[in-house]
């Protein structure tokens, strides 16, 4: 899907796929005739959500990625639920604030949408938006609400499950069904100076052990400082990319 070796390569057709979404947005069924847009490309993007509960750091976390997709030239589209904002035309920033370092890279197209008060983190036509967006990048990175451990409901529309599990959960929340079992990658992010954070690596660590390979899919865990990315290098290309090669491999 590579197009060059520089990074100057751009997202397809931005502003087909801002209408797109638009339509879809308000239409779902209308996704299908879409599609057969003849300008829309059968290629598919790696699709990767992140998830975890609000303030884990999810919106953080996904800038850093950004920086490493683009440092290996791969174009990314990023979908942010954002339970926090309604929907205001169009022009919502919420999750994407924190990516704003991106704003003018032509690599990267970044979208925020408001979660409606769904219950679940994800919105109706998520779905659709998701399959829409993998034909126009390398990479499309969902954000979810962050709704709480039940909400592994965006696993089924993508590749590859993150999830950042609450820094602030006991073992008895990790022995609870949530969503962490669900992951195909883990992500801890801890914050420099938090002992709270340490000690939540240490319990997962051990727990990460306990997991069944899925599949013949070990959970790898990675420990990242979603604000100085620290971490962040290792997580995209020895956890996000050799995810993708194992799920391609047939
Ligand atoms: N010190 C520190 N702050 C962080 C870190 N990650 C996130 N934050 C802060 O925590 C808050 C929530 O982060 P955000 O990425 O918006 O979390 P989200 O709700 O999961 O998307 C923000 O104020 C971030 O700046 C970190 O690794 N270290
Ligand atoms: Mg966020």
């Amino acid at each position: 899907m590579k197009t060059s070796n520089n990074v100057s390569t751009t997202i397809l057709n931005p502003q087909k796929l801002a209408h797109f979404i638009s339509t879809v947005h308000e239409n779902p069924e209308v996704l299908a005739q879409v599609l057969l847009d003849s300008d829309i490309p059968d290629t598919k993007a790696h699709t990767i959500a992140v998830t975890g509960s609000t303030a884990a750091g999810k919106s953080t976390l996904i800038d850093k990625i950004i920086h490493e997709l683009r440092d290996d030239d791969l174009t990314v589209i990023v979908l942010a639920i954002d339970p926090t904002e309604e929907e205001s035309g169009g022009a919502l920033l919420g999750d994407t604030i924190r990516m704003r370092d991106h704003y003018s890279d032509k690599g990267v197209f970044l979208r925020s949408f408001g979660s409606r008060g769904a219950s679940a983190a994800v919105t109706q036509y998520l779905s659709q938006v998701i399959e829409l967006a993998s034909h126009f990048a390398d990479v499309v990175l969902v954000e979810t609400a962050g709704a709480g451990q039940a909400d592994t409901g965006v696993k089924r529309y993508v590749d590859t499950f993150v999830v950042l599990p609450d820094t602030r959960s006991d073992a008895i929340n990790l022995l609870k069904a949530g969503h962490h079992r669900h992951a195909d990658i883990l992500v801890v992010n801890v914050r420099a100076g938090s002992q709270e954070d340490e000690r939540f690596f240490a319990l997962l660590q051990s727990f990460a052990q306990t997991l069944p390979p899925k599949d013949g899919w070990r959970v790898p865990m990675f420990r990242v400082n979603a604000e100085t990315g620290e971490g962040v290098g290792k997580l995209a290309r020895e956890g996000l990319y050799v995810h993708r090669d194992f799920i391609q491999t047939p």
